[in-house]
């Protein structure tokens, strides 16, 4: 029987699929992505790279994000760094960590950097204390500092960075959310996000939001990456994600990140760098900005 029968019942997928997608995807386009991304020139000549900032819940997939984008463009699986395989209810991420992304064919270092925290968890004295969100933004938090869930860093610290440069401050913070989870995020995590968000605004920091894990949020999308602008599910998701976050949906991504794959592959790719153009974009806005009050400010 067709779908035009109307006394027909729907089967469970076409209630949760849409015939065409609601959003475009460059399917097919990964080098045109990637080289757009490679040849990208900072709006500022004296910054060597803008930073990106990758925040969220403990288990989210942050680590995993960072360690796929950089997987993209080695063309091999990379896991520089670490990720939370065991079923530790703690965060695995406990340094304040860059990662820089080298071209996979000239092993020049990429003008972007993604740093890496602490997972956000419910209870007060665990997980990364979001003061320590809002100091990282304004880059005074130093690389590999021991996030201290108990006290926020202070400027007594040997790991706090009084003189930060304009290479040291954020211009993307991006929330990464698990896709399968995000109804049942914590109130408590959610405020947290609440206050970073308030502080990104404050510090006209540009946001974004990654959501992750899409293979286990929607069976549609196990089956095939391609689904994910025809499922609904996702589609309620990313909205979630705009509405738990403030962040408008146009900056709302979802990814399926590197977690069990021997070799990369081009739709999982093309999602990862689709998002990625969008932050970076976004980010080297906030670059030029930031350095031109720099400028009328000496
Ligand atoms: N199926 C699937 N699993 C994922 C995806 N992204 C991450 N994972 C898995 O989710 C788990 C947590 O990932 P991490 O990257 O360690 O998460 P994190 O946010 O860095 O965690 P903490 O550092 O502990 O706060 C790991 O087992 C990953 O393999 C994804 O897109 N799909
Ligand atoms: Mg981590």
């Amino acid at each position: 029987m067709g779908k035009s029968q109307s006394t027909e019942v729907p089967s469970q997928d076409e209630h949760n699929e849409y015939d065409t997608p609601w959003r475009n995807t460059p399917w097919g386009e990964n080098e045109l992505l990637e080289k757009k991304l490679k040849e990208l020139k900072l709006s500022d000549p004296n910054t060597k790279y803008v930073r990106i900032l990758v925040i969220g819940a403990i288990g989210a997939g942050k680590s995993s994000f960072i360690n796929s984008v950089n997987s993209v463009f080695q063309r091999r699986i990379t896991n520089e760094a670490l990720i939370n395989k065991t079923s530790d209810s703690r965060t695995f991420t406990k340094l304040y960590k860059t990662y820089y992304i080298r071209n996979g064919q000239s092993g020049q270092i990429l003008p972007f950097v993604l740093s890496d925290t602490m997972g956000l968890e419910s209870e007060d004295l665990h997980g990364v204390h979001p003061k320590d969100i809002v100091k990282a933004m304004e880059g005074c938090i130093k690389e590999r500092y021991k996030f201290n869930p108990s006290c926020p860093i202070s400027s007594q610290d040997e790991g706090y960075r009084s003189n930060p440069t304009l290479q040291d401050q954020t211009y993307c913070l991006v929330f990464v959310l698990a896709g399968d989870s995000i109804s049942r995020m914590n109130e408590a995590v959610i405020e947290k996000m609440k206050y970073i968000r308030n502080k990104a605004n404050e510090l006209e920091i540009p946001q974004a939001v990654v959501m992750t894990r899409v293979d286990e949020a929607c069976p549609l999308v196990k089956e095939n990456l391609r689904n994910i602008y025809k499922s609904k599910k996702i589609q309620e998701k990313l909205e979630k994600c705009s509405e738990l976050t403030g962040v408008s949906l146009s900056q709302v991504f979802p990814v399926k990140s590197y977690h069990k794959e021997i070799d990369t592959q081009e739709d999982i790719d093309v999602l990862i760098l689709r998002a990625f153009a969008d932050i970076v974009q976004v980010a080297n806005d906030a670059l030029e900005i930031k350095s031109m009050i720099e400028k009328t400010n000496e």
